[in-house]
């Protein structure tokens, strides 16, 4: 069995890593001077030069780059590389104003591929494994980026993209699938639908990478348990590649970050200040080997904890926690802020599973919050008391999570929809 495994650089000690950093942080800094007159623009107005960023230590001197950078830029105002070196764009699904568009060169996409197939060798991947890829495929960068790491490690890959359930599920039995690649919430519901259709016993899966949202430990305890797999959580965003930026190892604690390929920090998102290993606060990436769109100081919005703990895998690069939510899908409810993701772990611990839906509107220039989640099949033939009953349990429980008071409607099984790629959980109608 050969294992494609790329021990010397993840397991490359902190100096070999720094070097690398420095090394591949100057070169870049001087690549988008030279390239990206929009980047020589912004280092201009803070006084900067090339020659002022020495190395790592000097990251912090240079400007950010946020969303609306990207927007003002699109679609080309931020290349690196003529287009004719250019081979794909991959774009984000655009729903909040303009897309995002990022571009690779052929060397983009094998380092792109790389990180992937480190994450499918971090799951146990090897090429005697069959990867079920069902992120969705073309401009979404799920099904692609997993789709190249699978080829790279030799698994034999299923390019299935995401829907059709059914059809998944009967590959999934027929060609004896090992790893599964989609959405935690899509992972939710093929558990759901296996155990259905009674083919929970046929499947032979071992492991799932399942990323692109946020989900909680109890539903990653959840997937676990009704698909009989161990559960790897991938990060990434389209901006940087997507998919493979960190990945998670046997020790699930946390998502070691591609250290050769990316700078991480940590920043306080109201001020701007570089915050100590150990903070809470919002995760900035600088891609230093990206040829046709680099992105210097890049800020992502994802509020997280990084960590350089010694990992039992070997992996020396630094952690990053699961994302606690985007800074701005965070409501802010009477006052209040509260993340979509407290109030998953409250709904799994009380022993509900993750179909539910958070609906905020404003009555009276008052706020309120419902959540509405669905009944197991064994609640639904409860007495109506019971429901009551379990009606306050939940309103307790999230007002302790919470510290306000939400509206709990209990549903019947199946009326909330599933979801096949990203999960829509909150509908805040403030804003229609
Ligand atoms: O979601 C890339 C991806 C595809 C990652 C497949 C993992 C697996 P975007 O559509 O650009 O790219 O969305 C990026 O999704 O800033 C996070 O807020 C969120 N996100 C991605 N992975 C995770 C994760 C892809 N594991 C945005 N946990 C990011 C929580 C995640 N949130």
């Amino acid at each position: 069995m050969e294992r494609y495994y790329q021990q010397e650089i993840e397991c490359a000690s902190r100096e070999q890593i720094l070097a690398w950093q420095n090394e591949r942080l100057v070169r870049q800094v001087q690549n988008v001077w030279d390239n990206v007159p929009y980047y020589r623009k912004k280092m201009e107005e803070k006084g900067l030069t090339p020659k002022d960023v020495r190395g790592v230590e000097d990251l912090y001197k240079l400007p950010f780059l946020t969303k609306d950078d990207l927007r003002e830029a699109y679609p080309y105002g931020l290349m690196a590389r003529p287009l004719k070196d250019c081979v794909r764009i991959q774009s984000t699904s655009g729903t909040t104003g303009k897309r995002v568009v990022a571009f690779y060169t052929q060397h983009d996409i094998d380092l792109w591929d790389d990180c992937c197939a480190r994450a499918i060798v971090a799951a146990g991947g090897t090429n005697e494994d069959v990867c079920h890829v069902c992120y969705g495929y073309g401009l979404f960068t799920g099904g692609p980026g997993l789709n190249g790491g699978s080829h790279k490690v030799g698994c034999l890959t299923l390019p299935m993209s995401s829907g059709n359930t059914d059809r998944q599920l009967q590959f999934m039995v027929d060609l004896e699938s090992t790893i599964l690649c989609c959405t935690p919430s899509y992972a939710a519901y093929l558990a759901e639908s296996a155990i259905e259709r009674g083919l929970r016993d046929k499947i032979k899966l071992k492991a799932g990478i399942f990323g692109a949202e946020a989900w909680s430990e109890e539903m990653r305890q959840d997937i676990q348990n009704k698909l009989g797999i161990k559960a790897y959580d991938i990060y990434g965003l389209t901006e940087l590649s997507g998919p493979g930026v960190s990945f998670e190892c046997s020790e699930q604690t946390g998502m070691h970050i591609n250290e050769d390929h990316f700078i991480a920090e940590i920043i306080d998102p109201n001020t701007g200040e570089v915050l100590p290993e150990g903070s809470k606060g919002e995760l900035v990436f600088t891609s230093i080997t990206k040829e046709a769109f680099p992105l210097l100081r890049y800020r992502t919005r994802d509020i997280c904890v990084l960590s350089r703990k010694p990992c039992s895998c070997g992996r020396t690069h630094v952690k990053m926690s699961k994302p606690m939510g985007r800074s701005d899908d965070m409501l802010i409810i009477k006052g209040v802020n509260v993340f979509p993701s407290q109030i998953e772990t409250v709904l799994l611990a009380q022993g509900y599973a993750a179909n539910y839906q958070i609906l905020v509107d404003r009555v009276n220039n008052s706020d309120t919050l419902e959540v509405q989640v669905e009944m197991t099949p064994e609640m639904f033939s409860d007495q109506l008391s019971q429901v009551a009953e379990r009606e306050k349990q939940l309103v307790n429980a999230l007002k302790a999570m919470l510290g306000i008071y939400a509206k709990v409607r209990l549903v019947a099984p199946k009326s909330i929809q599933r979801s096949e790629g990203k999960a829509v959980r909150v509908i805040d109608k403030r804003k229609i």
